[in-house]
């Protein structure tokens, strides 16, 4: 049996940013899985992974890459489960800011569709709540966790 959502990301250097999405998943209480597989560097891997993982339960897949970010279109190319990818900034990367990877995340052609969220570590969060609220479509104690931390943070922010 798989974790309902699996993390995945194109390198280990990776990790940082991407903690911010295991975070949320974790104070919402949705178990996960975490992976470093490469849409370019291990694509028999991570073929196979996507593969064992829609098999055995896995309900929605989180892929977060930089530079030439492939690895969300090449995950939603093989499953029809839902994919959030996350354009990340790589360090390495000559184009500022993460635009590479935002434009290599967002712009799927017709048919396969992956749902971009905001570079870097907005993005992660983002991705972990939005991988949280599609599966509290069908669990509605999940989906109260989900408001009871929204409303949490909206009372942070009256609070400041
Ligand atoms: C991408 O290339 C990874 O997702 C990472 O963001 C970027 C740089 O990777 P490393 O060279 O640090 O392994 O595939």
């Amino acid at each position: 049996m798989s974790a309902p959502v699996g993390i995945v990301m194109g390198s280990a250097s990776d990790r940082a940013v991407m903690s911010k999405a295991e975070d949320v998943l974790t104070e919402l209480g949705v178990p996960y899985e975490v992976r470093i597989l490469s849409a370019h560097r291990t694509p028999v891997e991570l073929r196979a992974w996507v593969s064992d993982s829609e098999r055995d339960g896995m309900k929605v897949f989180i892929c977060a890459a930089g530079l030439a970010a492939h690895l969300a279109g090449a995950v939603a190319a093989q499953t029809t489960r839902p994919v959030i990818g996350v354009p990340l900034a790589a360090p390495s990367g000559a184009i500022g800011g993460g635009l590479d990877a935002l434009l290599s995340t967002v712009q799927m052609p017709g048919g396969i569709p992956v749902a971009c969220v905001s570079v870097g570590e907005a993005g992660s969060r983002n991705a972990g709540i939005l991988a949280a609220q599609i599966l509290a479509t069908a669990d509605p104690a999940l989906a109260e966790r989900i408001r009871a931390q929204r409303a949490a943070a909206a009372a942070k922010v009256l609070a400041s």
